[in-house]
C-alpha cells in the first residue's frame, strides 16, 4: 500500500488544559509545561499518510482515511464516550517523564470528546484524560502531562461516543512526544554464519557467507547431523561488502556431494542454521509457489479441501454485502459511463486491488514456466500438469498451470473497453476501492465502493501480450478460449497503435497503487514479440525488430532486472526459446542479448559476498527487490538451458542462497522455507500477526524484500539509516519491504520449478 499524499496543515492552535476527572487522573499539567521537551514521536502514521495503519476503532464505527483525515461515521444514542472509541496501542509511556499530546479534529456537531492516553486493559488508569470540545473549526488541539507509572504499552484513546445525535469525527496530524530516545531498533540477524537455510543440490555449487572482524581466513567445518565433521577448509575474506557495511568472509563447500539432512557449518564459535544436500529440494517450492495463485484468487471460495480448513475462505467481490462486488463496476467520477463485470482474477498483492499491468505480467509468467516445459528438451512438465497443483479446475484434461492462468486471463479481458466505446479496444489501468482499506479484511468484508480507473497504453499492451501468449498455449485445449485470447490480443494491439501513449496518472494513488510507467516502448516490443510468435505476421515481426529498444541489452534487459516497469525482457525470452518465424540472424540477435545480459548478472553474482545476481546502480535495492533478484535468475536459467553453460547456472543457485538464508539479515524471504523465515508479510487476509485467529502466509509467499525507500511508517521508525540489503523488516506493517504480490511469486514459481528440474537431473547438470 504506497502513503496517499500529503495534505496541507490545517486549523489554527489552540492550548487547552486538560479537564481532571476525578479518581482517574494522573498529573496533568495545563499549557507548556518545563521539562517537556520535545522527546521521540510516539504515536505511528499521525497524519495517516499510510491510511489506517496502527490504528484500530470500536466496531460501531465505520471509519476510513478520507482527503488525508480518519473520519468515523459516530452512531446517535451511545450512552458513553467510550462506547466508541478511535485509537493506538503500544504506546511506550515511562514513569515521571513529561509528555505532550497535539492533534486536530473537526465534528459535524460540536460534541466533547475523551482524549485519554491510559492503559490498554482493565483497569484502563489514565495519564491523561482531557475533555476536549470539538467543533467544526479543527483547531490544534495540545495537552501536556506527566507519566505516572512506566508502561511499555499504554494506549491512546480518543472516546467518542454519548452523543444523542449521529455526526461525522475527523481527526488529523495526532502526535505525541516526550520521554526518553528509544532503542535504536537492532534486527536480529541470528548466526553470522549465513547458508541457504533449505539446502544445496547434491552437484550444485554451495557456498556460505561468514560475517567476522577477522581480515585474514578462518577455519571453517561443514557437519552432519550426528556431528561428524564432513568437510573442512579456509574462508576467503572479502572485505566490506557496501550492501550490508559488513566485513565478511565467504566458504565454499561445493565438493560435498552426499546426500542427507541436517547439515551445519561452523566457523570459530559460530554455527549456521542447518540445511540439507539433495536432489528433490524444490519440489514442495515448485507446488506452493503456484498454490499462491489459487489462494489469491478473487470471486470464488478458497476450498477447504484443496489447502485446508485454515487458508479456506469466502469468495471475495461477487457482489455479496458487504462487497460491493466486481460484476458491475462503474469508472472513476467522469472517466465512463458504462459498468464492467471484472469479476474473477487475482488479487494483485496485500490490498484487493486487479491491475491489468501487473495482473498481465504475472500471468505471463505463470504461462511461461509452463511453456519452458514445451521447448526445453529436459524440463518435464508433469509436475505442472492435470490434477498436479491446487486448483479447483483438476481433473479436466488441461495443464493445471494453464487453468490457474486461466483465472486471470479471464479476468484481463474483462478489463477491455467494449466495441462501441470511445478508445474501444483499450484496456483499463486497474480497478480497487475508493478508499485505502485497513488490515485485517477478508475480500468478502471488503465495504468499499470499487471503481475502475481510465484505460492506458501500458494496459492495452500487457493484454495484447498476455492474450497472444494464451492463443498459442491454449490451442491444443480449448481452440475457442484461445481464438477469444488472440482477438483480444489483436484488437488491443490496434487500440494501442491508435493511442500510442496514454499513460498513468503518477498521482491515482487512493485506494490502489498507481503502476504508472512513463514509458511504454517496452511493453510495444514485448507485445509485438508475442504477437509475432503466436501469428507470424509481418507487422508484429516488424514492430520488433523496428523497435527503439531492440539491440539494447540494457534497455531490454536491466541490471536491475525485468519487472512490470522494463517489460521487453519478457518479449526477448520469448523471442529466443519459442519457435517461430524468426530468421537465423534474428534469432541470434535476440538470444546475444541474453547471454549479454546474463554474463553481466552471473558477473554481479560472482563479485557478491552474498552470491546475489543483483547489482543495482548504487546498490539501490528497490521495493520488491527480490523479485528483481527472481527475474534475474529467470534471464540466467533460460540461458543455461540455451547454452548449457555452468555459470549461468551456478549464479541461479547463489541467487536461491541469497533468498533462503545467505543474506545480511540471515533471513529466508519464503515462508515455511528455512528456519528463519518471513511470515508476517503485508496481506489483508494472511494477517495473523494482527489477529491470531487468521493465517499467516501460506507456505511459497515470497517477501518483497530490503527497499531503500523505506516509504512505509514501521520501516520508517525501525531501518532509517539501513544498510541497503538490510533495509526489511517482517512485520505486517511494512507494506514497502515486506509485503507479497503475484507479480514476485511468479518469477518464485518459475525458478521453483527451474531448480526442481535441475535437481531432479532432467536438465542439464
Ligand atoms: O511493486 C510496486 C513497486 O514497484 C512500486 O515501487 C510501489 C510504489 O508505487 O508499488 C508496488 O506495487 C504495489 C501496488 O502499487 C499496489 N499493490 C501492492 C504492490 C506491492 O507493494
Amino acid at each position: 500500500m504506497p502513503p496517499q499524499r500529503g495534505r496541507p496543515h490545517r486549523g489554527r492552535r489552540r492550548l487547552l488544559g486538560a479537564v481532571a476527572v476525578a479518581g482517574l487522573l494522573g498529573t496533568v499539567l495545563s499549557g507548556p509545561a518545563a521539562g517537556a521537551e520535545p522527546g521521540p514521536e510516539l504515536v505511528s502514521n499521525g497524519d495517516f499518510s499510510g491510511g489506517t495503519t496502527g490504528w484500530w476503532f470500536t466496531e460501531n464505527l465505520p471509519a476510513a482515511v478520507t482527503d488525508g483525515r480518519l473520519c468515523a461515521e459516530v452512531p446517535a444514542g451511545t450512552a458513553n464516550p467510550w462506547d466508541a472509541i478511535l485509537g493506538q496501542n503500544d504506546i511506550p509511556l515511562t514513569a515521571g517523564e513529561a509528555y505532550t499530546l497535539r492533534y486536530t479534529a473537526t465534528a459535524t456537531a460540536p460534541v466533547t470528546i475523551r482524549a485519554n492516553v491510559q492503559m490498554a486493559t482493565d483497569p484502563y488508569t489514565a495519564e491523561l484524560n482531557a475533555a476536549d470540545r470539538i467543533d467544526a473549526t479543527g483547531e490544534e488541539i495540545e495537552h501536556v502531562f506527566t507519566a505516572n507509572a512506566d508502561n511499555p504499552k499504554a494506549q491512546l484513546a480518543f472516546q467518542i461516543g454519548g452523543s444523542a445525535q449521529a455526526y461525522t469525527f475527523c481527526v488529523d496530524d495526532v502526535s505525541l512526544t516526550g520521554g526518553a530516545e528509544p532503542p535504536v531498533y537492532e534486527p536480529d540477524t541470528g548466526s553470522p554464519v549465513r547458508v541457504n537455510q533449505v539446502g544445496y543440490l547434491t552437484h550444485g555449487v554451495k557456498s556460505g557467507t561468514v560475517v567476522t572482524d577477522a581480515t585474514s581466513p578462518l577455519t571453517w567445518t561443514l557437519k552432519d547431523a550426528g556431528g561428524t565433521t564432513r568437510a573442512t577448509g579456509r574462508t576467503v575474506p572479502k572485505g566490506t561488502d557496501p550492501t550490508s557495511r559488513q566485513n565478511v568472509h565467504t566458504f565454499d563447500f561445493s565438493k560435498v556431494t552426499r546426500a542427507s539432512d541436517g547439515y551445519t557449518v561452523t566457523v570459530g564459535e559460530d554455527t549456521g542454521e542447518p540445511f540439507s544436500i539433495g536432489d528433490s529440494l524444490y519440489d514442495g517450492l515448485r507446488s506452493d509457489a503456484l498454490a499462491y495463485f489459487y489462494h489469491n484468487r478473487s470471486g470464488i471460495e478458497i476450498d477447504a479441501d484443496l489447502v485446508g480448513e485454515e487458508y479456506a475462505r469466502p469468495a471475495g467481490h461477487i457482489g455479496v454485502a458487504p462487497n460491493q462486488g466486481d460484476t458491475d463496476v462503474p469508472c472513476q467520477e467522469g472517466v465512463c459511463d458504462y459498468r464492467l463485470d471484472v469479476s474473477g482474477g487475482w488479487y494483485d498483492a496485500g490490498d484487493h486491488g486487479k491491475y491489468v499491468v501487473n495482473g498481465g505480467i504475472s500471468a505471463a509468467q505463470v504461462m511461461a514456466n509452463y511453456e519452458r516445459t514445451l521447448h526445453v528438451e529436459k524440463a518435464k512438465g508433469e509436475k505442472l500438469g492435470d490434477g498436479k497443483l491446487r486448483v479447483p479446475e483438476r481433473g479436466n484434461g488441461v495443464p493445471d498451470i494453464l487453468d490457474e492462468a486461466r483465472w486471470q486471463l479471464d479476468f484481463l479481458m474483462k478489463m477491455q473497453v467494449p466495441a462501441g466505446e470511445k478508445l474501444a479496444g483499450m484496456a483499463h489501468h486497474k480497478i480497487h476501492d475508493r478508499q485505502w482499506t485497513g488490515l485485517p479484511l477478508l475480500p468478502s468484508d471488503d465495504p468499499q465502493p470499487r471503481e475502475l480507473h481510465p484505460p492506458t497504453t501500458a494496459a492495452t499492451l500487457n493484454l495484447a501480450a498476455t492474450g497472444a501468449q494464451c492463443a498459442r498455449l491454449f490451442e491444443p485445449y480449448d481452440e475457442k478460449f484461445a481464438a477469444r485470447c488472440l482477438e483480444a490480443a489483436e484488437t488491443a494491439w490496434e487500440a494501442a497503435q491508435a493511442h500510442p501513449d496514454i499513460l498513468a496518472d503518477p498521482d491515482d494513488g487512493v485506494g490502489g497503487g498507481t503502476y504508472a510507467d512513463d514509458d511504454v516502448r517496452d511493453e510495444f516490443y514485448w507485445a509485438a514479440a508475442e504477437l509475432f510468435v503466436t501469428t507470424g505476421k509481418a507487422a508484429y515481426h516488424d514492430a520488433v525488430f523496428d523497435s527503439p529498444i531492440h539491440g539494447d541489452t540494457d534497455a531490454v534487459f536491466p541490471r536491475g532486472g525485468v519487472g512490470w516497469l522494463a517489460t521487453g525482457g519478457l518479449g526477448a525470452l520469448t523471442l529466443a526459446t519459442v519457435p517461430s518465424d524468426i530468421s537465423e540472424s534474428e534469432l541470434a540477435e535476440v538470444r546475444a542479448m541474453l547471454t549479454e545480459a546474463a554474463d553481466g548478472y552471473a558477473a554481479d553474482s560472482r563479485k557478491s559476498a552474498y552470491g546475489v545476481p543483483y547489482a543495482p546502480e548504487g546498490n539501490n535495492y528497490v521495493w520488491g527487490s527480490n523479485s528483481s533478484v527472481l527475474n534475474n535468475m529467470i534471464v540466467l536459467g533460460t540461458a543455461h538451458d540455451l547454452t548449457g553453460k555452468a555459470v549461468y547456472r551456478d549464479a541461479v543457485l547463489r541467487g536461491m542462497e541469497y533468498l533462503l538464508g545467505r543474506n545480511p539479515l540471515n533471513q529466508s524471504y519464503v515462508t515455511g522455507y528455512g528456519e528463519r523465515d518471513s511470515h508476517n508479510q503485508h496481506h489483508r487476509f494472511w494477517a495473523n500477526q494482527l489477529d491470531p485467529s487468521l493465517p499467516n502466509p501460506a507456505p511459497g509467499s515470497v517477501a518483497g524484500g530490503p527497499n531503500v525507500g523505506i516509504e512505509d511508517p514501521v520501516a520508517q521508525d525501525k531501518l532509517k539509516g539501513c544498510a541497503p540489503a538490510m533495509c526489511y523488516i517482517d512485520d505486517i506493517e511494512s507494506w514497502a519491504t515486506n509485503e507479497i504480490t503475484i507479480n514476485w511469486n511468479a518469477p518464485l514459481a518459475w525458478v521453483a520449478s527451474y531448480l526442481d528440474d535441475l535437481g531432479s537431473g532432467l536438465t542439464k547438470y
